[in-house]
């Protein structure tokens, strides 16, 4: 343990840790099964273009969400650029900033204009209440996203689409396994898209799916994701290369089987952080709703500066140094990122929301690769550094 600054990996001490503790390391599922896949994969030689694992993959998905269709593709932003495509929007489509550059980003790729809306600074999600002022004859849509697999507020959001005759998607990246209102995320608006990149809560090395009830929709995006093909010789539709391959099916149906493990495991770390940070000041842990399922992927701490006198930026240093390689999603926000930046340079004022957050955010490991023992010791790191901001500034100022 650390007893002087001196100690401290930073100013030349020894790293707490002696390998890298990461935010996003995998959660694997069983190897044996996951080889077992690759075996009956190459045995039977077909390794992509909708295998038996891929249309397995997507059942047991779709299955376990209650929803009618899962589309599988290759990764989420392709999902998302499928998604957007293929429900005909175009022009202004309304998401929020805090979000991974991948949303606005999807949009923009297809010369959709993504108009940034602040969020609340409770949900970290889209604010319902600003979005109706930013709504213009442009705009065609709206993308609220699932922060750390919180909800949105979707009945607000539904509500609003509707009465302005808006098309509403949700990135569900983050969402996988998560409920709202007890009913699993993935069925609410006209589409919504989910993650399985290996940092994600289940993961198929690289993959996506976008989910629906709608059977127009997923024909429509199968054609998409297979370059438009309708059986053999024979393209009915503009499409592009989405496909999922059959070993990311196999580690994804491997990941599934553990599904319930992870959110064990997840939870009771997500209960140590609580438990060790609660009676810190200046420190708070984003709180998931106890009512509703959740897959405590994320470990999300805000940093009062005011209250802690140090900063964010200040916490990460130190905590990298020591080999805990905390993340600052989702800082700067999409906004004061390229392009966007320089499409909207004030935009800033219209997010002040996002703008506090995306300064105060820092996420912490968690996984199956974390314990309760790790956890105690990056927590009592934690309160070391409080203990001492002042002999920390001092030594920064020599
Ligand atoms: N929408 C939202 C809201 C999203 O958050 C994302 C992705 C998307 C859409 C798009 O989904 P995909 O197209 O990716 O399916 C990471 C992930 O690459 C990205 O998927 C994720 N969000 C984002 C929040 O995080 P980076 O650039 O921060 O990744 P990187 O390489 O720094 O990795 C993160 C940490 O994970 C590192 O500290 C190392 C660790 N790691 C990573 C990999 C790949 C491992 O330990 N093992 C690994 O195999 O974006």
């Amino acid at each position: 343990l650390k007893t002087k600054i001196e100690d401290l990996a930073i100013f030349g001490g020894k790293p707490l840790f002696s390998e890298k503790q990461h935010v996003g390391r995998p959660n694997l599922g069983d190897r044996t099964q996951f080889l077992n896949r690759i075996n009956d994969m190459l045995d039977l030689n077909w390794l992509t273009n909708r295998g038996p694992f891929v249309k397995e993959f997507e059942q047991k998905i779709a299955d376990y969400l209650g929803v009618k269709h899962c589309v599988s593709v290759c990764n989420a932003t392709i999902a998302l650029e499928l998604a957007i495509r293929a429900l005909e929007l175009t022009g202004e489509v309304i998401i929020p900033s805090f979000t991974f550059i991948a949303t606005a980003h999807a949009l923009q790729w297809q010369e959709i204009t993504p108009v940034f809306c602040d969020i609340d600074p409770i949900t970290h999600t889209i604010d319902p209440d600003k979005i109706e002022s930013m709504i213009t004859p442009r705009t065609t849509g709206i993308i609220g996203v699932h922060v750390w697999g919180q909800p949105c507020n979707i009945e607000a959001l539904t509500t609003i689409a509707k009465k302005h005759n808006l098309k509403l998607m949700f990135d569900a990246a983050h969402a996988m396994g998560c409920s709202y209102q007890g009913k699993m995320i993935g069925s609410f608006g006209d589409a919504e898209v989910l993650s399985f990149h290996a940092t994600k809560f289940l993961n198929s090395f690289e993959g996506g799916a976008i989910v629906t009830n709608n059977d127009e929709l997923a024909e429509k995006l199968i054609l998409m994701e297979n370059f438009g093909f309708s059986g053999l010789d024979n393209v009915i539709y503009i499409g592009t290369n989405g496909k999922m391959s059959e070993v990311c099916a196999a580690m994804g149906l491997t990941s599934l089987e553990s599904i319930n493990e992870f959110i064990e495991i997840n939870h009771q770390n997500y209960q140590c952080y609580q438990q060790e940070l609660k009676d810190i000041k200046g420190i708070k842990l984003f709180t998931y709703n106890q009512q509703e399922q959740c897959n405590y992927q994320y470990i999300v701490l805000e940093i009062d500066e005011e209250i802690t006198n140090i900063s964010r930026d200040k916490f990460v240093d130190i905590l990298t140094a020591e080999n805990i390689i905390a993340r600052r999603y989702f800082y700067p926000g999409c906004h004061r990122m390229q392009p966007y930046k320089s499409y909207f340079p004030h935009a800033g004022l219209l997010l002040p929301e996002t703008e506090k957050l995306s300064n105060k955010v820092m996420l912490l490991p968690t996984g199956v690769n974390m314990n309760p023992d790790k956890i105690i010791k990056i927590t009592d790191l934690i309160k070391f550094i409080l203990d001492n901001t002042c002999s920390i500034a001092n030594k920064d100022n020599k």
